[in-house]
């Protein structure tokens, strides 16, 4: 065969590491995007035919063109007519949407879905197809912390003021970029049964994403919650649909439900499993839950933090310039554990921050770089040695203490004594019994007397 045939293959980048590049240097990496819905659980506060088979009625266009109501029944305990919220984050085959159905209520009002993803994810959209008829109010709320506080960040209405007590279409300025607005564009637009939110347009600082931490946050979420408030005006009746149009105001309570609920066939939500830049994946770790695969010395669900004896610099989210990676702290193999000290931090000019904890071998200082009290380098071995710091071996009775000098070695000597270690008494000194005075002048011979 063609030999360029095959170096298309050998041409090919070897399993590449997406967080650092071809020379090892840590770079920014993120994970795919994703449908983060996809298979994950959501709770429906209330399903058709849980409790009892209930009827539901929908207004479709048949193969043959033309518009028909068509009445079908639910019921959580038949399978085939079953229609409960998993199906919202299901596989759709193509022309056979699996949707759920509320239970159909003269008002069906606060009827809502939560959706949990498991971890903090970035998100770029959220999008709903409907398998009946749209709603015409709901918000959209999202949860950073699992469901403990929930904001707003989009509202659906035909009467924003009336429904939700606010303004339409307010304007997105760089003083209100994580404001909720109220819009009736998923009435009013080309969406068909589907309507998309996307996190980021109009929102002035998605130009400069990475450097604003306020959409940063206002994309992250751990849970979405949709509520649905009023449905869009009944279809049967614009199309005329009712058993008997000049009867439709003669229809029982029962026979008008059947067309109120909410129906739902996806719940989708795109984004990428949040990881500040330090990781291209998100993994189920060893206790089974969805966490990032961190790299740059990061550690955490999120990446959120560095990774431990990795406190030389404060952590950092990776950008397009830096990786920021965490650097770990020097304590010349001394230490197994240290702290980020800001202010030392400042001093070094943003360079190391590190402080060490617990200096073993008779070492000392921030960096286990120093000899403890009564210890003296031995220049002959590196400073990451074991021994790297010896005994000043001061004479017990001879010096002042267990100190020496740092770089001679030289213990501090009583009077009259001297020697590195203090172990001899000077010139014109002699032995005594004292421990208070070992060495004492030698007395001299006064010739003149
Ligand atoms: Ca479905």
């Amino acid at each position: 065969a063609d030999p360029a045939y095959f170096s298309q293959f050998s041409m090919r980048a070897p399993d590449h590491d997406p967080c650092h590049d071809h020379t090892g240097r840590p770079v920014r990496c993120v994970p795919e995007f994703i449908n983060a819905a996809f298979g994950k659980p959501v709770i429906a506060s209330d399903t058709c035919g849980t409790n009892r088979p209930d009827k539901y009625c929908t207004v479709k266009e048949g193969p043959d063109g033309i518009i028909r109501e068509q009445c079908d029944t639910c019921d959580a305990r038949n399978h085939f007519q079953s229609h409960p919220a998993s199906l919202l984050t299901d596989l759709n085959s193509i022309g056979n949407m699996t949707c759920w159905v509320s239970t159909p209520s003269l008002s069906p009002q606060n009827v809502s879905l939560t959706l949990s993803l498991g971890k903090k994810f970035e998100l770029t959209y959220v999008s709903m197809h409907f398998c009946s008829r749209l709603p015409d109010s709901m918000a959209l709320y999202k949860s950073a912390d699992f469901g403990k506080t929930w904001t707003p960040f989009q509202f659906y209405s035909s009467e924003c003021r009336r429904i939700f007590g606010r303004d339409p279409d307010v304007s997105i300025t760089k003083s209100n970029e994580q404001e909720a607005v109220c819009t009736a564009s998923h009435i009013m637009g080309p969406g068909g049964n589907r309507v998309a939110f996307p996190f980021l347009e109009n929102r002035p600082s998605a130009q400069n994403f990475e450097n604003s931490p306020v959409l940063q946050d206002w994309v992250t979420a751990t849970d979405i919650k949709v509520v649905f408030s009023r449905l869009s005006p009944d279809q049967a009746e614009l199309y005329g649909l009712s058993n008997d149009v000049n009867s439709y105001g003669n229809e029982t309570d029962d026979e008008v439900k059947q067309r109120y609920f909410y129906s739902m066939g996806e719940l989708a939500v795109g984004g990428r499993c949040k990881c500040n830049g330090h990781a291209s994946r998100c993994i189920f770790d060893k206790m089974g839950r969805y966490t990032c695969d961190c790299k740059h010395n990061t550690a955490g669900t999120e990446c959120e933090m560095c990774k431990p004896f990795h406190y030389d610099r404060p952590w950092g989210r990776a950008t397009a310039n830096s990786a920021n990676s965490c650097v770990a702290c020097n304590c010349n193999q001394h230490a197994k554990r240290c702290r980020f000290d800001a202010e030392l931090f400042r001093l070094s000019g943003n360079r190391s921050g590190g402080v060490c904890l617990n200096c073993r071998h008779n070492t000392a200082g921030r960096n286990c770089h120093l000899c403890k009290p009564g210890f003296v380098r031995d220049t002959s071995l590196p400073m990451t040695h074991r021994k790297a710091c010896k005994s000043c071996g001061c004479h017990p009775v001879g010096s002042l203490g267990k100190s020496c000098n740092q770089s001679s070695g030289q213990c501090v000597c009583k009077p009259g004594v001297t020697g590195t270690t203090c172990n001899r008494c000077a010139k014109g000194y002699q032995q005594s019994r004292s421990t208070v005075t070992p060495c004492i002048k030698i007395p001299h011979h006064h010739h003149h007397h």
